[in-house]
Order: C-alpha cells, then structure tokens, then sequence
C-alpha cells in the first residue's frame, strides 16, 4: 500500500484514535517520497506493518485507597516496534491516559529510539491512574498492582519501561521494586532507577539538558547567541525544570513555566533561588505552580497556556501533546519567537507545525529535541548490562554527542533546496530509514 492509502485504511479502523492518527499521519506525509524510491518497501506492505503495533497488553489494575475503598484502574503496554532494539519506553500515570495517547507515544518513541543510535525499540505504557493528590503508600500500593500484571511482560532484553508524566523517580522505585520480587532477579528492567540500585547519573536531567544541547545546535546554524535570549517554558515537571536549569546556567532567561491549572509570567527572568524553589514544590510538596506565583508575587494566569500571552524569542513547550494550536503558534511568531524546540511529546498541532514553518522558524519536533532523556535511559541500560558506573562527565558528554548526531541527521535529511532545515522531515526520513532497512531484513514478521 502507499503511504496515503495507509493512513486511509488506518482512519477507517481506528476512527476513535485521533492522537494516534495525527501522529502516524505527520510521519508518512513526511517520508512518503522517499518510501516511493522503495517499490520493494511497498511490496512488503512494511509501513502498514511499521504503523500497527507489534501487540498490545491491556489489564484491569485494583488497588486499596488509605480509606480502604477499592479502585480499579486500566493499565496498558504498547509495544510498537523491536527491529532495532528491545521495546523501549516510558510509562505515563495521568487520568487522561488512553490506547489512542499510549499508541501515538509509542509509534513517535519507534522513531525517537532510531535517532539515538542506540539499539532501542519503541514501546510506551501507562494508566489512567493519576498520582495527584494520592499519599506516598496510596502510589506504591497503586505502582505494585500494576506492576504485579505487568512484570511478566518484560525483561532487560525484552522489554525496558521508564518514567513520563506522572511517573519520576518515586514511582519508578516502587515499580522496580515490585518487579524484582516478581521476577526473582536484579536485572536493569526499568530505566530512571535511584542511583543506589542501578540509575544513571544525568537521567533524571537528561530530557531538559538534551533539548537545549538541540537547541544550540539549531541556533548555530544561524549565528545565533542563546545568551540573554528569553525562553518560554510549559510545565514544571522533569523535563521542564531541567530544560530551566540548563537555560539559566547557559545565560537564557526563562520567563514562563505552567502546570495543567495556569501559567506563571516572570518578564526579567527566573532566579536560581526561585527555581530551586519550584523543584521543592513539585517534587516534595507536590504543590502548584500559582503558589510559587503567589510567594514571589508574579503574574499567573489562571488555566491559560503561556503561549498568547508571554512574549519570548524561544519557545520550549515541555508539558504535553496538543498544547500549541494554530492561533498560539500565530501569537508567538507575531511576538518575534524565532525558535521552537520541543521538550513534550507532540506539544504543537498540525495546524501549528504549518505555521513555524511556514514563518521559516527553527522548529525541532519532540521525537529529535527530547531524545536525550531515553538515550540516557539507553546509557542506564548499557552500564547496567556491564555492572558499572559512568561519571556524570561521562554520560553528560555522551548525551550531548548524541544530540549533535541527531542534529546532524535533521540536516542530513532534512535540508530543503533553499537551505531551509525542515527537522520534521529529516527526523521522520532518518527515524524511519533505520527500522524499515531492519524490518526488510528480519522478513515478513
Ligand atoms: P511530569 O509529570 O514531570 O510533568 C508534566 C508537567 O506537564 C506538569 O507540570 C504537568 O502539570 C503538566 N501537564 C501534564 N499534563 C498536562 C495537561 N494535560 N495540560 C497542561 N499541563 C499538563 O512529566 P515530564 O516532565 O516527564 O513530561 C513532560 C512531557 O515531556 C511529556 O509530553 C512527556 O511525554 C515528555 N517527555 C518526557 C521524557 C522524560 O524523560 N520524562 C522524555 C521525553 C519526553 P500538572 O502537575 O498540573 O499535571
Ligand atoms: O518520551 C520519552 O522519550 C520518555 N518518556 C522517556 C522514555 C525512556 O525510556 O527513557
């Protein structure tokens, strides 16, 4: 089948997925005239067999609230593509999760994990089970049930689960640890682990550090200078506070960060106290981001996204699919955002897409920019399989050499005849290349 025609059939048979189908969508519109050079690739049907998942585990998951009453969840695992690696991919806790979220992650990670370099496949699980407002024992009985269905599906070299929205190093202990038992071995199934029993150094980092390792690789391909630049961020979670971090030890300033109730506006910048500040609050009061506006009296902007309202030269939206839409992507070019890199999984809608690059604006889609995070995942797995440990050093050198190669396969790709770098194409066309040359050469499975 052609490209079109699969993404035909896919609307068809799964007309309730429309996370899923934007994203399969955005991908084969993208590599559909390279996938025509290939007659042999559409003999064997290989991007219908690339888009369906390999399988897919769905469960009922029980638990005991603290005031003993019983709940029953969803959990699921997705496990999209092994062609070039074990699956590999994070799990996400939220109360929006669903098959249609969980089958988008896991088709972008397939392409993501090709990226890296590293021999990884793409997987992504979850459950509509949401960690707010729950106590400590209330998520580790939560993390034990679904873990206790599980377990059985995946293994080091089978399949590697890691964190993502609502599941960080908490969560992720309680789920290893339920796994160990389960399993009977100390092996390096899951990824984000505690650096007392496996973790890497620069995991927890590494999503935020990779995207702006991405940027200044986009910025350099223009002369331009990341310091003094404004830089607005959505969310306050992993990926957002590191980004932060990283963006205020480089010189930016960061003038926006967000969680799902509004936005908080800092005009002169975010302070390294006050960002230390945030971590606090997200991490061990697990409060929200209109108390840190209410401590240092900043503007907040109640259930609003900062993208219509704050004005920045650098937008990095790391909080979750579909946040950017069309008039948000007019407003920040209309305000002068000359670069757009993505810390979240498909923060931006077609519609917005259209207009970055209609306006010729750096744009780097999630699937490049946020690599860093599962290629440190893969770093963890590597040091796990040899029993050592690298040095912060180490690992934060190797993850920005794998963000360059990244880039540098954007541009490879990529680069349209009036020089213009086109990364939603070179990072489909480069993701894509890799697993269908594996899957040509595995046979028809
Ligand atoms: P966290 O749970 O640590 O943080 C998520 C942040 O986004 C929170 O501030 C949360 O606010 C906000 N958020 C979540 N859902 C919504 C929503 N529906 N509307 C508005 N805000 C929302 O997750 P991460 O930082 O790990 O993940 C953020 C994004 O980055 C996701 O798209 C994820 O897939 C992606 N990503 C993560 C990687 C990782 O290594 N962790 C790697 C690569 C990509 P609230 O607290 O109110 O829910
Ligand atoms: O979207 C992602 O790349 C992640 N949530 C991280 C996956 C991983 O296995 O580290």
């Amino acid at each position: 089948m052609k490209a079109t025609e699969v993404i035909a059939d896919l609307r068809r048979r799964f007309p309730h997925e429309p996370e899923y189908l934007q994203a399969v969508e955005e991908v084969l519109t993208s590599i559909e005239d390279v996938y025509n050079e290939h007659p042999e690739m559409e003999r064997y049907n290989l991007v219908e067999r690339l888009c369906i998942p390999d399988r897919i585990f769905s469960f009922r998951v029980s638990w005991v609230d603290d005031k003993g009453k019983v709940h029953n969840n969803m959990g699921y695992r997705v496990q999209h593509n092994n062609a070039i690696g074990p699956y590999k991919g994070g799990i996400r806790f939220h109360s929006s999760v669903n098959l249609s979220i969980l089958k988008f992650l896991a088709f972008e990670q397939t392409f993501k994990n090709s990226l890296t370099t590293l021999a990884m496949g793409g997987a992504k699980g979850g459950s509509d089970f949401s960690p707010r407002g729950k106590s400590d024992m209330e998520v580790m009985r939560f993390c034990q049930a679904f873990v206790e269905e599980l377990w059985r599906h995946i293994g080091p070299d089978t399949d590697v689960p890691a964190g993502d929205i609502g599941v960080g190093g908490r969560e992720v202990g309680y789920m290893y640890g339920m796994y160990k038992k389960m399993a009977r071995e100390f092996t390096g199934t899951f990824t984000g682990k505690g650096l007392e029993f496996g973790g890497s150094l620069i995991r927890p980092e590494a999503t935020g550090y990779g995207n702006v390792y991405f940027l200044l690789e986009m910025l350099k391909t223009r002369g331009i200078d990341l310091k003094g630049k404004k830089v607005a961020i959505s969310g306050s979670g992993n990926v957002a506070t590191y980004t932060a971090k990283k963006l205020l030890e480089l010189g930016a300033k960061v003038v926006s960060m967000s969680d799902s109730d509004g936005t908080v506006h800092i005009p002169d910048g975010l302070t390294d106290e006050q960002l230390d500040y945030i971590f606090k609050l997200k991490n061990f009061y697990r409060g929200r981001i209109r108390e840190f506006a209410e401590e240092y009296g900043c503007e907040y902007y109640e259930g609003e996204h900062p993208w219509l309202r704050v004005k920045c030269d650098i937008a990095m939206p790391s909080a979750t699919q579909n946040e950017i839409d069309g008039d948000d992507a007019e407003a920040l070019v209309a305000n002068g955002c000359i670069a757009v890199s993505e810390g979240a999984n498909m923060p931006s809608t077609p519609d917005a897409i259209k207009v970055f690059q209609k306006a010729r604006l750096l744009y780097a889609p999630g699937k490049a920019a946020n690599a860093g995070g599962v290629s440190v995942s893969g770093l963890e797995m590597a040091q796990n399989s040899q029993k050592l440990n690298w040095t912060a050093e180490e690992v934060d050198e190797k993850l920005r050499g794998i963000m360059k190669d990244i880039h540098a396969q954007c541009v490879k790709y990529g680069t349209e005849p009036d020089g213009y770098i086109n990364y939603v194409k070179g990072a489909n066309v480069a993701g894509f290349m890799k697993v269908a040359n594996a899957m040509m050469a595995q046979g028809i499975l």
